[in-house]
């Protein structure tokens, strides 16, 4: 398949190791929980006589339509993938060079165990941080609670969702809950700012936007680029790229300035609309047009459309929120706007998640750690609610570091942090202990002293899936193969450091069945009942939104939606967003744009066989004129520089109006170095490694992306 041709998820069925139909064999299924990214559909995965013949999605799963996307289904790519990683690494040093080599689990084990022991008694087991993504980190966890160290931090946060997530919880006492609690499906109006769900196949809400689309929904797209949903909406909104908090403060402008806000919802829920009222005054639309680009009457006739049909209008609070750096007032901007429409809590706005009351298995309490993540970067970013991989990273560079060791779990920082440059290296020399438990032979694994195999999710059991949502519900992922080579699942790796640390009173189970088995019990169920059904679905024992008029105490400190943040004024940063206009672009380059594209899941899935064939490099978006000016065409080869002499790896170019003449635009997830991932290796361009001007936000620590510009390297092509 060529670069960039597309082909119906079927086609994957039909691809390298999945059979097309059954033969004359037995045929079984197993339920498992998708892992492809953090959505976390429920399937079925198929066998015929123990060999793999499909995975599709699990028929009685609400929070999936019962349906996996293209990602999922070529899921199973990730247990075939010939590149895994499949026995215990040690760091070696032969002939004088740095290399690795097989190591016997108990032997890894009792290194790592070792060094934990020597960094608990001479600094403190909170001197040893997670760093981590995914569900199968809940084990480590786990172990590194009961060993007595809750420091940990994961790129979820200051790389994507954190200022969202603070944002909303500054304004509403709560945040926008991951899977988001968006009622698209009954929504009349959606507006979208980035989010380009289409491309972001983030599976349940692809499909709410569907069903909203079929029912006629007006939707408002936000983007400086021509996405798939922009293809799909009522208004398309060109914005100038970094000017989004001055198009929201002009809707709200509109919104207070007709008379056009729930008055109702104001009065009764809201803090500080008089300030607020005062302080979008001078955002008119024809100034704020002047930054956006986009005219006075179409942001008076969005805003128009917006009020017409709320409180079933979505302002969509998007995910990977880091953008320029100011993105926790961006992301309150949207969540104040949702305010001012009625749209939280209530139909076709947001709903109230909820989820399965689970108990905990009976264990000893954990020691209370002395020292918390944060203290490794004290007076630094007040409102991060969770660890911040940045600050962890810096914490951990120079012999004095806050840090001394890392167990990095599931997330592939070299790609992951922007402009991360030489600190991972610099970390890695100061560190007494780097553990990386991963599948692949990712380019994090380069820096670790030991590498742990972990099998794929299609080969172990997990805790269950219990995340709050519309429909109440749990699923099981439980192995449908042995673990291929000498790999294991994270709970047996986390079991036996517990053991080799004396911690054997917090694994009292044989095996995570076992476990499992007892907390299905505890709800009526059991393990034999969910091996069978996969998903089990509860009825609701709380209302999905506000009741007219209810009474309502918010999360806040004033316990109502603050619309002025007194918190943030006290810690001295703006009560309500202000904006600030970005960066202007110098003459010969580009903004670096960049996003999702359906067939991958960041860089974890291009080496992956079924998905590879799929899509095997990203593409360069270039618009026409600038295409002309630099004398590209279509399917030719380039490399990008930044401004700090960073060359990309070569990629290919795609001529296309869709992005304007300021931007270029690329998927994330490739221009892998590690030579090890043999297919994906060298194909496509990392975006990361471009992004060297970091835009910090001031108020959680997010790494803002978007201020970064590229030029072309064509001679080196
Ligand atoms: N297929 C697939 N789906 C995924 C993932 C994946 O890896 N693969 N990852 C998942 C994860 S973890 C996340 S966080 C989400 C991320 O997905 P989203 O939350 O949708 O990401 P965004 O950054 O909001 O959206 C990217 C869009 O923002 C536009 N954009 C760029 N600059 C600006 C600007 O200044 N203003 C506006 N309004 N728009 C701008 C870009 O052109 C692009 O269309 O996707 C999820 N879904
Ligand atoms: N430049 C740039 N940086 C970004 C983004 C961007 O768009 N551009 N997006 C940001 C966003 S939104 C996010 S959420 C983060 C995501 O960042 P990460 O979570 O770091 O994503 P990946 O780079 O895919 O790394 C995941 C790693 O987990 C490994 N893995 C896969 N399955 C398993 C498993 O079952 N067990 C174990 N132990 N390991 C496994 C994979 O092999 C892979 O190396 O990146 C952020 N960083
Ligand atoms: S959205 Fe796709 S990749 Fe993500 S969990 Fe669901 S099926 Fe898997
Ligand atoms: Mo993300």
């Amino acid at each position: 398949l060529g670069a960039g041709a597309t082909a119906s998820p079927a086609f994957l069925l039909g691809g390298c190791a999945a059979k097309p139909m059954p033969g004359a064999g037995v045929v079984t299924s197993t339920p498992t929980i998708c892992d492809i990214c953090f959505w976390k559909c429920a399937g079925h995965v198929f066998k015929e006589d123990d060999e793999l013949w499909k995975i599709t999605g699990n028929e009685d799963d609400l929070h999936s339509g019962g349906r996996l996307c293209t990602r999922g289904t070529g899921g199973p790519g990730a247990y075939l993938d010939k590149d895994r990683l499949k026995k215990p690494l040690m760091r070696a040093t032969v002939d004088g060079k740095q290399t690795f080599r097989e190591a016997t689990w108990d032997e890894a084990l009792e290194y790592i165990a070792a060094k934990m022991r020597s960094i608990a008694e001479t600094a403190g087991p909170e001197r040893l941080v997670m760093i981590n993504h995914g569900a199968g980190s809940s084990h480590f966890r786990h172990l590194l609670r009961a060993y007595g160290s809750d420091s940990r931090a994961e790129p979820a946060f200051a790389q994507c969702r954190g200022p969202r997530d603070v944002g909303f919880g500054l304004t509403f006492g709560e945040s926008a809950s991951s899977p988001e609690r968006t009622d698209m499906a009954n929504s009349r109006c959606i507006v979208l700012l980035g989010s380009h769900i289409g491309e972001n196949l983030h599976n349940g809400q692809v499909q709410t936007l569907a069903e909203a689309l079929n029912k006629d929904v007006t939707l408002i797209t936000v983007d400086p680029r021509f996405s798939v949903p922009a293809g799909k909406s009522k208004y398309w909104l060109p914005i100038k790229p970094g000017t989004d908090i001055a198009l929201l403060l002009a809707w709200m402008h509109v919104l207070i300035d007709e008379n056009l806000y729930d008055k109702d919802y104001v009065e009764r829920y809201t803090v500080g609309f008089e300030q607020l009222a005062k302080h979008v005054r001078d955002y008119t639309p024809e100034w704020v047009y002047l930054e956006t680009g986009i005219k006075p009457n179409v942001i008076r006739e969005t805003a128009r459309e917006m009020a017409k049909a709320a409180p079933a209008t979505v302002v969509h609070p998007g995910r990977h929120a880091t953008w320029y750096g100011d993105d926790t007032q961006r992301s309150r901007a949207i969540a104040m706007l949702n305010a001012l429409l009625g749209s939280w809590n209530r139909k076709g706005g947001f709903f109230i998640p909820e989820k399965i009351e689970l108990p905990n298995y009976p264990l000893p309490d954990y020691p209370a750690p002395k020292l918390k993540t944060a203290d490794a970067y004290p007076g630094k970013w007040p409102f991060a609610s969770q660890g911040v991989t940045n600050g962890v990273i810096d914490a951990s560079i120079g012999d004095d570091a806050f840090f001394k060791g890392w167990l990095v779990y599931g997330t592939n920082l070299p790609q992951t942090i922007p402009g991360i440059g030489s600190k991972l290296a610099k970390a890695a020399n100061s560190l007494e202990l780097v553990v990386v438990v991963e599948t692949m032979p990712s380019e994090m694994t380069g820096y670790a002293d030991v590498i742990l195999p972990e099998c794929t999710y299609l080969e172990r059991y997990d805790d269950l899936r219990n995340s709050a949502e519309r429909h109440p519900s749990i699923a099981l992922r439980m192995p449908a193969f042995e673990p291929r080579y000498d790999s294991k699942p994270g709970w047996w790796i986390a079991k036996q450091l517990g053991h080799k640390l004396e911690l054997d009173a917090y694994f009292p189970w044989k095996d995570y069945a076992e476990k499992i088995e007892w907390q299905l019990q505890q709800i009526g169920s059991s393990l034999q009942e969910m091996q069978q059904i996969g998903v089990k679905n509860f009825d609701r024992k709380t209302p999905l939104y506000f009741r007219d008029g209810e009474p309502v105490r918010f999360r806040t400190p004033s316990r109502k939606i603050e619309l002025y943040s007194k918190q943030l004024a006290e810690k001295g940063f703006d009560p309500m967003p202000v904006y600030t206009p970005p960066e202007p672009v110098p003459d010969g380059f580009y903004r670096l744009n960049y996003g999702r594209m359906p067939a991958h899941t960041f860089g974890k899935t291009t080496n992956n066989p079924l998905l590879f064939e799929l899509a095997p490099e990203n593409q360069l978006w270039v618009n026409p004129l600038v295409a002309n000016e630099w004398s590209l065409q279509s399917g030719d080869y380039v490399r990008l520089g930044s401004p700090a002499g960073v060359v990309s790896n070569k990629v290919r170019v795609r001529v296309t109006e869709r992005i304007g003449p300021d931007s270029v635009f690329m998927a994330h997830g490739f221009g892998h170095k590690s030579k090890r991932l043999r297919l994906t290796a060298g194909a496509g361009a990392d975006d990361s490694e471009l992004m060297s001007n970091v835009k910090v936000d001031p108020i959680m620590g997010g790494t803002g992306m978007r201020a970064n510009i590229v030029t072309f390297v064509k001679e080196r092509a």
